[in-house]
């Protein structure tokens, strides 16, 4: 049997799971789902990419070790992906001692063939990319632009420069190693351009794999974190068990963003080179998620959730929306109107409504069971049409599949949808139950027939996208097993002779725009309150999280779906969901119950944080946000717009003209879609969380700095 193994990326856990995230994710699930579905053996790997400074840094600032941090982080990695219904057979955490072995293996083979030295390497580096930037320090980052920072150490070099030539060979021997076109372009002439050797380990950080001999050494957190890649699947186990497994399933495909297609295409078979093992089957790269016109990242602070919407409309509409609304590839933007007015026109109206339809079509005129074809009566042209259109979808979907163009592959089954629909139409079924004579009554159980097949056909090529929903149909078509049948062997005709269907309930239950879209932002500020850093969400991190799954599904007039989503087994009722905010574990960058582990810092690490006084000019409510105020703080040199958590506990009114301590370097995050640049410094009141603000004396003038 064919074997198909993909990786996602091993995400930073310096911060939770974002869509962006989840989108390389859901990717993975569904590709690996459709190979499944072409009997293949397919499987994919994913986990999280745990050491590194940047990781360091932000242990340090919650006040609680690197490991603590990590495994914080790293679990609600797992839970989101569990939580999604996402079935990855592999997950890698690279603060694993498993690992550790398997890295330094790699080294020692890499060092066994010469391709190591020692030297000392004085330059540019980005924390946030984990990046050696050419030029002087400061320099912009060429990946993020941030500044770089400047780094001087001795560390171990690997010979990258060696590789320039065999990388060019293999790219022009395998053509088809990076897509799409305009990345494998890109890394083409970055490689031309001339390779410098690489520092691959680091000695001003204590965060990482030591080299095995200088563990006054710890390796560069990318090779740490690609080599995850092979420990996940069993390298360097001295289990038969699991070397037989790695034997199995290397080399990989790797799917990643478009960021990182340099670190998986040109450093990373460089390694494997010089270590002597099988190169990877391919990169693929997809384009970012963009929102409100802008990546979606942390540190812009743009980031939705997958977790409301999944509440809101479950897992499937949004794997639906990404694969559909994304040109795989290239960027996609993100917005809510979109997402609900998606699942209202494909899922709701045009694939929900046809089964609802038909199926109750056949409860009523047949006794719920689907009627056979009458024998020896000619079906119409319509008729064949639609058998044509089901097998044209069939191979649409799976020529684009394997290309990865999902649009265009769900575009193929959403136009037989719509020509079932209209074949619906046409027939009219429910005119013909009206009537009496036999040939009426021939008619209308060929027309239910087809349509009956035909949903089996979208059950069965929908699966890998919706699993859940097309399971559902399934089911009350009653059939036997699951819809993630095989869409290579699937042909017309097979849907048994008076098959029984079962209780019929909705798959998408029509949402009203407006009240979802207000539901899915309220649900995601709250969220996003809940995590925020406590003195950042000035009372309303340390308030207990509002997003209660019971109490989001109560507020929820646009929750329409609960009921659906309540049938599926696969998708736990949400107000059961174990998974809430509410019981996840503590989010280390925010809990103020993690015991402070490290909590005495040097004072550089203080004199990072800007904080300064300043004067309330204005502050308004913002609409449909109970905690949070949108102020106007002048600073002395400037006027801020800064949103703080703090309007249960003060007025508008009564905050004009007070002084108040704000941070002012801090990157600017957007909070219900409304700017806010720095940060106001409240201590959090226990045990209700109350926000107080810290003041200074009347007279202080505006802009004096705090040290
Ligand atoms: O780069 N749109 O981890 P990371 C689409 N640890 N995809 C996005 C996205 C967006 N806006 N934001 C993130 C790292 N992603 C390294 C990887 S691999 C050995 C080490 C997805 O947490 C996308 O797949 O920054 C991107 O490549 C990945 O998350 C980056 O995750």
């Amino acid at each position: 049997m064919a074997r198909f193994f993909l990786t996602t990326p091993l995400y930073y856990v310096n911060a939770r799971p974002h869509l962006g995230h989840a989108y390389s994710t859901i990717v993975a699930d569904a590709v690996v789902r459709f190979r499944q579905q072409l009997g293949e053996n397919a499987s994919f790997l994913t986990g999280t990419d745990e050491h590194g400074q940047k990781i360091q840094r932000a242990a340090e600032a919650a006040g609680i070790t690197p490991q603590q941090f990590a495994d914080a982080n790293a679990a609600r990695f797992r839970e989101e992906w569990d939580r999604l219904g996402l079935r990855y057979s592999y997950f890698i955490r690279t603060s694993e001692s498993r690992h550790n072995a398997a890295v330094g293996e790699v080294f020692r083979r890499m060092q066994a063939k010469g391709h190591i030295y020692k030297g000392e390497y004085s330059g540019a580096y980005c924390v946030h990319d984990e990046l050696y930037v050419e030029g002087e320090p400061g320099t912009p980052c060429p990946t993020c632009g941030r500044a770089t920072e400047k780094l001087t150490e001795e560390n171990y070099y690997f010979r990258l420069s060696a590789f320039q030539q065999p990388l060019l060979q293999f790219y022009q021997e395998h053509p088809e190693f990076i897509r799409p076109e305009a990345r494998r372009n890109e890394v083409l002439a970055f490689v031309q351009s001339g390779l410098r050797d690489l520092s691959i380990s680091r000695t001003s950080i204590r965060w990482g794999i030591p080299v095995p001999g200088d563990e006054r050494h710890v390796f560069y957190v990318w090779l740490d974190a690609l080599c995850g890649y092979l420990t996940g699947i069993g390298y360097g186990s001295p289990l038969p068990a699991d070397q037989q497994r790695f034997h199995e399933l290397w080399p990989a495909w790797h799917l990643v963003g478009k960021e990182i297609v340099r670190f998986h295409a040109v450093y990373w078979p460089a390694f494997l080179m010089a270590a002597e093992l099988p190169l990877p089957r391919g990169i693929i790269a997809h384009g970012w998620l963009l929102f409100e016109e802008e990546k979606m990242s942390k540190s812009r602070g743009n980031v939705v959730r997958a977790e409301p919407i999944q509440r809101v409309m479950g897992a499937d509409a949004l794997r639906y929306f990404l694969l559909r609304e994304v040109s795989f590839g290239q960027d996609g933007s993100f917005s809510y109107d979109a997402l609900v007015a998606r699942y209202n026109s494909d899922l709701a109206n045009d694939w929900g409504n046809l089964a609802a339809r038909t199926l109750n079509m056949i409860q009523r005129y047949f006794g719920g069971k689907v009627p056979y074809p009458a024998a020896g009566v000619a079906w119409l042209h319509q008729d064949l049409e639609i058998m044509r259109q089901a097998e044209q979808a069939r191979d649409s979907l799976r020529a684009a599949f394997l290309d990865y163009h999902f649009a265009r592959g769900l575009e193929a089954v959403w136009q037989f949808i719509a020509g079932l629909n209209r074949y619906l139409v046409d027939q009219e079924p429910w005119a013909l139950a009206e009537k009496s004579d036999a040939e009426s009554r021939s008619r209308l159980a060929t027309v239910l027939h087809i349509a009956a097949e035909s949903l089996r056909f979208t059950a069965i090529l929908l699966a890998p996208v919706l699993p859940e929903s097309a399971n559902r149909l399934w089911q009350q078509l009653g059939l036997e097993g699951d819809a993630a049948q095989r869409i290579d062997g699937l042909t017309w005709g097979k849907i048994p002779v008076d098959q029984a269907i079962t209780q019929i309930s909705p798959l998408f239950p029509r949402l009203e725009k407006a009240a979802a879209v207000e539901q899915l932002r309220k649900l995601e500020a709250e969220a996003e309150a809940a995590s925020l850093p406590p003195a950042a969400a000035a009372g309303a991190a340390a308030a207990p999280p509002a997003a209660t799954p019971a109490s989001a599904n109560q507020a929820a007039p646009a929750n329409q779906a609960a009921p659906a989503n309540q049938a599926a087994p696969a998708n736990p009722p949400a107000s059961s969901a174990p998974a809430g905010k509410a019981s996840s574990p503590p989010d280390a960058a925010a809990s103020p119950a993690v015991p402070p582990a490290a909590a005495r810092i040097p004072i550089d690490d203080f004199a990072k944080v800007e904080m300064r006084v300043g004067e309330v000019k204005t502050a308004e409510r913002i609409p449909g946000a109970t905690k949070l105020l949108k102020l106007t703080v002048d600073i002395g040199t400037e006027a801020r717009q800064i949103v703080a958590g703090i309007a249960e506990a003060y007025a508008p009114a009564d905050l004009i003209g007070q002084k108040v301590v704000i941070v002012a370097n801090l990157e600017p995050r957007k909070l219900r879609g409304v700017e806010s640049n720095g940060m106001i410094v409240a201590a959090s009141v226990e045990p209700s969380g109350k926000p107080v603000l810290v003041s200074v004396p009347a007279d202080t003038p505006n802009g004096s700095r705090l040290r």
